[in-house]
């Protein structure tokens, strides 16, 4: 029996959610249910799409040149980077905010929650080739539960006999009307590094909002935010716990340009990432046989 029949046998949810395969040969989990709808890739779990049935527009952009394939990651949803976040701090050929995102997980769990929201759990587990980049003993879950609110939960296990420390982010790419259009509210007076042009620390006064190439690393943070969308006249808010830094980024033209999968001709400026994250000072120490917990919270509200 080929993993797709496997998987609908065994994780299958009948009308709610359903395995398929993508021509990319990948497995895509699609689900629906009376409060929304949403995809997510089993490689890296990466949830792509999120659209709460309230919402005339999705809530997580995903690039309109978004590939699936197999060892890459996908431009767009909301990336789990993790075992560390940025670039490996002495392996220059490791990959960009860690492996997670690019190799396979497995379903372990899915069910109805008791509001009617969808929830699905997947898995990584330490392998040969995962120990080649990071010499530890640990699982990896991410939960989401699908409804007109978006969760995920992202939990490290240290199964081995040392402690360990974790770089980690929810990359998510949140659906905007125009980047020209929008602010980030609820970081006012934290200190951020500032990534553009080197890396400065800074403070930030009142509300983000956006002119050109951002991409801030805010510290010692536990605070919600909204993005205020005043195009498709909504916030969305997002909430977190188990993370004290927040990343903001917009990659601006040229840098989108390079990137070369954000969407010609400016797909990059109907996105803006608000990313709950535990990196740089706040990078997290699990206990040997400790369990470290990240999550967040989305919903979109009409104004
Ligand atoms: O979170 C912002 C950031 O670190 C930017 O510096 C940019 O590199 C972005 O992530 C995208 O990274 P990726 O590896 O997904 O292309």
């Amino acid at each position: 029996m080929i993993a797709v029949q496997q998987l609908n046998m065994q994780f299958g949810i009948k009308g709610q959610l359903e395995f398929r395969e993508d021509i990319s040969g990948l497995i895509v989990a699609e689900i629906s249910n009376q409060q929304a709808s949403a995809s997510l890739c089993l490689q890296g779990a990466h949830l792509m799409t999120w659209k709460p049935r309230s919402q005339a527009m999705p809530v997580i952009w995903l690039s309109r040149d978004a590939k699936l394939a197999a060892g890459k990651s996908i431009r767009g949803g909301a990336p789990v980077c993790w075992p560390w976040f940025g670039p490996h701090a002495s392996e220059p050929a490791f990959p960009g905010h860690g492996y997670a995102r690019t190799v396979p997980w497995e379903v372990v769990e899915s069910g109805t929650e008791p509001g009617g929201e969808t929830r699905l759990t997947l898995r990584l587990t330490d392998s040969e080739k995962t120990r080649a980049q990071w010499p530890h003993d640990c699982t990896l879950d991410l939960t989401v539960i699908v409804g007109e609110t978006l969760r995920m939960l992202l939990s490290t296990k240290n199964t081995g006999a040392s402690d360990f420390v974790i770089g980690e982010a929810l990359h998510t790419y949140f659906q905007i009307g125009d980047i020209g259009a929008v602010r980030v509210i609820g970081l006012a007076g934290c200190d951020y590094w500032d990534k553009v042009g080197g890396s400065t620390l800074r403070k930030q006064d009142g509300a983000i909002s956006f002119s050109g190439e951002t991409d801030r690393v805010y510290i010692n943070t536990a605070a919600k935010c909204v993005i205020e969308d005043e195009r498709l006249k909504r916030r969305i808010h997002v909430a977190k716990s188990g993370s004290l830094s927040t990343v903001v980024w917009t990659p601006w033209t040229e840098k989108a340009s390079k990137m070369g999968d954000m969407g010609q001709p400016d797909g990059w400026r109907e996105m803006v990432c608000v990313e709950s994250v535990n990196a740089m000072e706040n990078v997290v120490k699990v206990a040997a046989g400790a369990k470290h917990t990240m999550t967040v919270e989305y919903r979109a509200e009409l104004i």
